[in-house]
C-alpha cells in the first residue's frame, strides 16, 4: 500500500441509530474500493464489518468496526460504530479519535431515537457532523420529509448538498449542488453517469447550491467577499469553505445514498474526502501535561493506543492513532504509562476482521493496529525518544445500569473476576468493581441489553456459567440529635481481667458547626474541655470527628487509639442496618481506668458499645443515595414518563426542550432505578434516553427504615 501523507488521510466514524444501515454501507465502501469483490450481507450475518458471534446472534453490531477505503488519493479510515445507545462506548471511543462523525439517517423513518442519541453524543464531543440520508431506494423512503425532520431536531446548519431525483424503488439519480450535475446509477449501482441538471430540478438546485455556499462562505472572509459579490466558486473553493464550516461545527452537509443498492457511494466517499476536516486542521489534542501536541509528520513518534480486541486465531489486536511522527515497522517505543519497552515490529491497517495489510510506515494522524505487542493496554501512550506525552482524551459516558454478577459455579469466581477485567480492557464502559461494602462483584454498564452481550460472553466464549442479581443498595446510617452513653466493660475469668470504662457524647456532624462546649441531658450539665481533636475523612464519604475531653487522668492517653478503634468498629457497621454510619461527632469526656486489669481490647469493647448505645438514643436514620437523572424523551411519552417517575419517588427539578426533545431533570433514590433504563425504553417505545449521576444521601421515609430495620435484624438472627 502506498505510504499516505497527513494531508490525505481522513478519519470518520460511521454512527447513526441501529438498522441505519451502517454496515451494509460499509461494505458497500469496501466494494467500492475493491478491497472486497463481494457483498456480504447483514442479514446473511457474513458482513466484514459485524463478524463477532455475538454480532451474528443477536443481529446488530456490538463493536466499532474499523475499515479503511483508499479512493481518489485519499485513504479514508471508517469506523462503523454500533447504534445502540447501550453501546455507544464504542461510538464514543471512534469518535474521539477520528476529526467527523457521519451520523446514517434512514430515510424511510427520518429522525429516530437513534438520530438523537448519537446527535447528542457527537455534540457533547465537540466534534463536526455530516448526515448521510440512506436507503434512499427502500419503498417508503422519503427526502423532503427526512430534511424537515432534521431541520426541525437539528436547525438549519442542516443543509444539503445533494438530493435524490425519485425516491423508493425508482430511485436511480442524485443531483449534487456542488458539482451541479445529475448523477444516475444502473440497476447494480457502481460508478454513476454524470449529465446536466434536467430543467425541471433547476431551481430546487440553485436554492440548495445557495444554501450549500453561504454555508461554506460562513467560515471564511474572502469567501463571503465572493459569494455576496456573486462571483462563480470553484469547487475547489466550495470544498476548502465547507471544510472549514463542518470543522467549526456552523453547518451539517446532507450527502445521499443507497448502501443496500450500491448508488451513490463513490460521490459520498469522493466528498467526505473533501468536506471531512484533516487531523492537522482540527484542535490539536492535549496531553495530560497540558502541551498542545500538534499532528506534525516530523515530530518525534507518539501513538495512543485507543482500543484492544480479542481476535479468534490472532490474539490481542492494539489500534493505535499516530499522535504525531512517522511510524516505521521495527521502532522501539516507550510505554509512558507503564515505563516499560516496545517494540512496533508489525504493523497492519485493517478492514475488519478479514483484511490486515502489513505497512512499514504510518505518518502522524493516520490508524493503525499491531498484534500481539507485549504489555499494551487499552489508553496507553508510546513514545518514540523525544516525546514526552501520555494522552487520555476520551470521555466515556458514566454507567446506568448496574447488576451484582455471580459465577454458578463458585470455584470459578475468580477466573470470573479476570475474564470481566479483560472485558472491561475490551470495552471500557463495562466497569467492574468487586464491593467490600456489599460484599457482591458488581458490573455497571449502559443498559439491560449492554450487560446481557456481557453474560453471553463470558458463557459462550469463557465457558463460565453466571447469574446477575439485583445490586445491593449502599445505605447509610446518621444521628439527627445528640445522645449521651457510658459503657463499663469488666471480666474477670481466671488470671488477668479485663476492665475498661468510657463515657461519650455524640451528636450530627455539619461542616461549620462551633467546637462542643457545654452539652445538657436531663438536669445534668456536661462542660466539654477539648484536649485533642481528630477529624476522619470516611473513605465511604462523609466525616467523623472525635475530641477527646478527658479530664484528671481518667483514661490513659495510650488507650485513646482503642477507643477510636471502638468507635469506627461500629461506624462501618452501623447498629442499624450494618450500614457504613457517617457525619457524627463523638465527645469522649470521662471514663475509668483499673490498674491491673484495663488494656486496649477493653477499652475498644467499652467504647464501641458505649457509642452503639449512644447512637440507638440519638435518633438515628438509614440514608441512601439519590441521583440526579436526566431524561431525554418526546413530548407524546411525558405523561407515562411522569407518573412513572413518581411512582419512583422521584422528585422533579427541571423541564425543558431542546432538538425536538423535551428535557426532564430529577432526583431518584438508586433503589428506584434498578430498572430504569428498561422501564423507561418501554414507556417510549425505545424513543429515550437517560443519564444518572450521584448526588447526594438523603433520609429514607419511615416506612422503609422500619422494612430495612427488620430486615437486619432477621438476618442477623439467621447468623446466630
Ligand atoms: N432498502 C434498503 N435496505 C437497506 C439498506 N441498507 C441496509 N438495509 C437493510 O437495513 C437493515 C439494517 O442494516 P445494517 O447495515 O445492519 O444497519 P446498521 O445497524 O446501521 O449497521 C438490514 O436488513 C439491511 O439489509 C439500503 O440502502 N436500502
Ligand atoms: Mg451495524
Amino acid at each position: 500500500m502506498k505510504v499516505y501523507q497527513t494531508n490525505e488521510i481522513r478519519n470518520i466514524s460511521l454512527i447513526g441509530g441501529k438498522g441505519s444501515g451502517k454496515t451494509t454501507l460499509a461494505e458497500s465502501i469496501l466494494m467500492e474500493c475493491g478491497v472486497i469483490n463481494r457483498r456480504g450481507s447483514v442479514n446473511a450475518g457474513n458482513t466484514v464489518c459485524d463478524y463477532f458471534p455475538v454480532e451474528k446472534e443477536y443481529g446488530y453490531s456490538v463493536f466499532s468496526t474499523m475499515l479503511y477505503a483508499e479512493y481518489g488519493g485519499k485513504k479514508l479510515n471508517i469506523f462503523d460504530c454500533p447504534g445502540s445507545d447501550d453501546f455507544v462506548g464504542s461510538a464514543v471511543t471512534a469518535l474521539s479519535v477520528t476529526e467527523a462523525g457521519a451520523l446514517v439517517v434512514d430515510a424511510q423513518y427520518g429522525v429516530e431515537v437513534g438520530t438523537q442519541n448519537t446527535f447528542r453524543t457527537v455534540s457533547r464531543l465537540n466534534k463536526p457532523l455530516i448526515f448521510i440520508i440512506n436507503k434512499l431506494d427502500a419503498e417508503k423512503a422519503d427526502f423532503d420529509n427526512t430534511i424537515n425532520q432534521l431541520h426541525e431536531a437539528f436547525g438549519n446548519k442542516v443543509v444539503p448538498a445533494q438530493f435524490p431525483v425519485a425516491c423508493g424503488p425508482n430511485f436511480k439519480s442524485v443531483i449534487d449542488v456542488i458539482a451541479m450535475k445529475q448523477l444516475t446509477w444502473e440497476k447494480e449501482g457502481g460508478k454513476p453517469v454524470e449529465s446536466d441538471i434536467p430543467a425541471e430540478f433547476a431551481d430546487r438546485a440553485e436554492e440548495f447550491r445557495a444554501q450549500i455556499i453561504e454555508a461554506a462562505a460562513e467560515s471564511d472572509e474572502a469567501l463571503m467577499e465572493k459569494f455576496l459579490m456573486e462571483e462563480p466558486l470553484t469547487d475547489q473553493e466550495i470544498h476548502d469553505g465547507l471544510r472549514r464550516s463542518v470543522l467549526d461545527r456552523s453547518v451539517f452537509p446532507v450527502l445521499c445514498c443507497s448502501g443496500g443498492s450500491d448508488k451513490g457511494i463513490s460521490r459520498v466517499l469522493e466528498l467526505l474526502g473533501e468536506i471531512v476536516p484533516m487531523a492537522t486542521e482540527a484542535p490539536a489534542p492535549v496531553d495530560t501535561a497540558g502541551e498542545e501536541v500538534a499532528c506534525d509528520a516530523s515530530a518525534p513518534v507518539s501513538l495512543f493506543f485507543f482500543k484492544t480486541t480479542i481476535e479468534p486465531h490472532i490474539g490481542e489486536v492494539s489500534y493505535f492513532k499516530v499522535m504525531s511522527g512517522t511510524l516505521k515497522a521495527g521502532m522501539d517505543l516507550t510505554n509512558a504509562n507503564r515505563g516499560t519497552k516496545e517494540r512496533i515490529a508489525q504493523m497492519n491497517v485493517v478492514c475488519g476482521q478479514q483484511v490486515k495489510t502489513p505497512v512499514d510506515t504510518l505518518v502522524a494522524g493516520d490508524i493503525g493496529a499491531a498484534v500481539k505487542l507485549k504489555d499494551v493496554r487499552r489508553g496507553n501512550t508510546l513514545n518514540d525518544k523525544g516525546a514526552e506525552h501520555i494522552f487520555d482524551f476520551i470521555e466515556y459516558p458514566a454507567p446506568k445500569f448496574q447488576r451484582a454478577i455471580r459465577a454458578l459455579n463458585e470455584s470459578e469466581t475468580e477466573k470470573l473476576s479476570a475474564v470481566l477485567n479483560r472485558m472491561h480492557e475490551e470495552d471500557p464502559t463495562w466497569l467492574i468493581e468487586q464491593s467490600k461494602e456489599l460484599k457482591q462483584l458488581i458490573v455497571s454498564g449502559q443498559g439491560e441489553f449492554h450487560l446481557r452481550t456481557l453474560k453471553w460472553r463470558i458463557e459462550n466464549n469463557d465457558k463460565i456459567q453466571v447469574e446477575y442479581e439485583e445490586p445491593k443498595i449502599p445505605y447509610r446510617e446518621t444521628i439527627t440529635k445528640a445522645a449521651r452513653a457510658d459503657y463499663r466493660h469488666k471480666k474477670q475469668s481466671g488470671g488477668s481481667g479485663q476492665f475498661g470504662e468510657v463515657h461519650l457524647i455524640i451528636e450530627p456532624y455539619t461542616d461549620g458547626m462551633p467546637e462542643p462546649d457545654t452539652y445538657r441531658f436531663g438536669n445534668q450539665e456536661y462542660k466539654m474541655n477539648i484536649k485533642d481533636k481528630q477529624e476522619i475523612d470516611l473513605e465511604w464519604g462523609g466525616k467523623l470527628i472525635i475530641y477527646n475531653c478527658i479530664v484528671g487522668g481518667a483514661i490513659d492517653a495510650r488507650f485513646i487509639p482503642a477507643i477510636v478503634k471502638g468507635i469506627m468498629d461500629r461506624m462501618e457497621q452501623g447498629p442499624l442496618t450494618g450500614s457504613y454510619a457517617r457525619d457524627v461527632r463523638v465527645c469522649i469526656y470521662d471514663g475509668k481506668m483499673h490498674p491491673v486489669d484495663s488494656n486496649e481490647i477493653s477499652f475498644r469493647l467499652a467504647a464501641r458499645n458505649a457509642f452503639s448505645m449512644a447512637f440507638r438514643n440519638a435518633a438515628p436514620k438509614v440514608l441512601e443515595p439519590v441521583y440526579d437523572v436526566e431524561v431525554m424523551l418526546p413530548s407524546d411519552s411525558m405523561g407515562g414518563v411522569q407518573s412513572d417517575l413518581q411512582g419512583r419517588r422521584g422528585i422533579m427539578m427541571d423541564m425543558s426542550s431542546a432538538n425536538g426533545l423535551e428535557i426532564i431533570k430529577a432526583r431518584i433514590p438508586l433503589k428506584e432505578l434498578a430498572s430504569y433504563s428498561t422501564a423507561l425504553s418501554s414507556i417510549t417505545g425505545g424513543r429515550s434516553s437517560f443519564t444518572m449521576k450521584f448526588s447526594s444521601y438523603e433520609l429514607v421515609p419511615a416506612d422503609i427504615q422500619s422494612a430495612l430495620l427488620k430486615a437486619y435484624e432477621e438476618s442477623k438472627q439467621d447468623e446466630d
